[in-house]
């Protein structure tokens, strides 16, 4: 539980460290003194719960919820309200805004120590959900449903921003003779490797690496024209090979891949998936061609 944070936005200096001694034992605490600390640091430090007061000097906690719940970057953190006011109209508004919970003050230690850890609870819960929805339990990588939000995201970035977008697609050479030949928990650990050194080459690289399903990964590299993709894309087939892991029924005395990629323009294409589809098309002739290549 000690990787969880939460942020207490209070312009009260008491005030903040009352509720320091509440929450410390169970988060580690981060502070804003007025609302736009509140916003910036909720953005930059990403904290899991916020603990935000309505009246402050600047913005009120009301100003800060409505831009937090208009920002996607941090729409999804749950905020309690702590504050002095009483009137049940304030309180539905907070509540009817989003806010979690809503707490006044002067408020009982006990009280608010267990709500806070009841929201942290629904907090780490959440995370492990998020979690099974979105990593691949063979690789550990990104899965599929991953990679389809990336690609709309990255798709209009590139959209927005008049950049070229690459998507590789990356299929293991031969895999199902390595089935045959070596047995399905070897072939797993094949996966696994191969997965950890397109993701480590990446991050050297820069991209964004899933498992697509099967014996594939997809790629996806912004700002990158098709002569640099090339190259990167030439260093993961290498990384691959250069692993040495033996599979005698392949091309090469070793586990290799094909990678076909698309560097698209995409101002002129209508849909994202149109840049999948040529990839896959490149793909199949690195196959035809002899597999252990890169084609785009
Ligand atoms: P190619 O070089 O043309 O890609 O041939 P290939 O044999 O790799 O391609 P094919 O599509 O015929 O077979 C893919 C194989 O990948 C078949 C399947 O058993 C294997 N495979 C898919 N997912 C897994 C997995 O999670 N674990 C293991 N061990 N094998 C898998
Ligand atoms: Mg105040
Ligand atoms: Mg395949
Ligand atoms: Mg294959």
């Amino acid at each position: 539980m000690n990787d969880l944070k939460v942020l207490i936005v209070d312009d009260d200096k008491t005030n903040r460290r009352v509720l320091k001694e509440i929450v410390e034992s169970m988060a580690l605490v981060l502070f804003a003194k007025n609302g736009q600390q509140a916003i910036d640091k909720s953005v930059e430090l990403q904290p899991d719960l916020i603990l935000l007061d309505i009246v402050m000097p600047d913005i009120s906690g009301f100003d800060v919820l409505n831009q937090l719940k208009n920002n996607p970057k941090v729409d999804h953190i749950p905020v309690v309200f702590i504050t002095g006011k009483h009137e049940n109209e304030i309180e539905e508004r907070g509540l009817r805004m989003g806010a979690i919970d809503f707490i006044t003050k002067p408020f009982h230690s006990g009280i608010v120590q267990a709500r806070v850890y009841n929201h942290l609870q629904s907090v780490i819960q959440k995370k492990l959900l998020d979690h099974y929805a979105y990593i691949d339990p063979l690789t550990s990588i990104p899965n599929r449903r991953q990679f389809n939000a990336r690609l709309q995201q990255e798709y209009l970035h590139a959209l927005e921003s008049n950049q070229i977008l690459t998507l590789a697609i990356v299929d293991v050479d031969n895999f199902k003779l390595y089935n045959d030949h070596y047995g399905h928990l070897k072939g797993d650990q094949v996966l696994k490797q191969v997965a950890k050194a397109v993701e480590n080459q990446m991050k050297i690289l820069g991209g964004f690496v899933a498992r697509f399903g099967g014996e594939e990964l997809v790629i996806l590299m912004p700002n990158t024209n098709a002569i640099e993709a090339s190259s990167r894309l030439e260093e993961i087939r290498q990384s691959v090979e250069s692993l040495e892991i033996p599979h005698i029924k392949n091309i090469s005395d070793y586990v290799t891949v094909s990678i076909g990629y698309s560097s698209a323009n995409i101002l002129q294409k209508g849909h994202a998936n149109t840049i999948f589809e040529i990839a896959d098309k490149y793909l199949y002739i690195a196959k035809s061609n002899g597999r252990n290549q890169v084609n785009g």
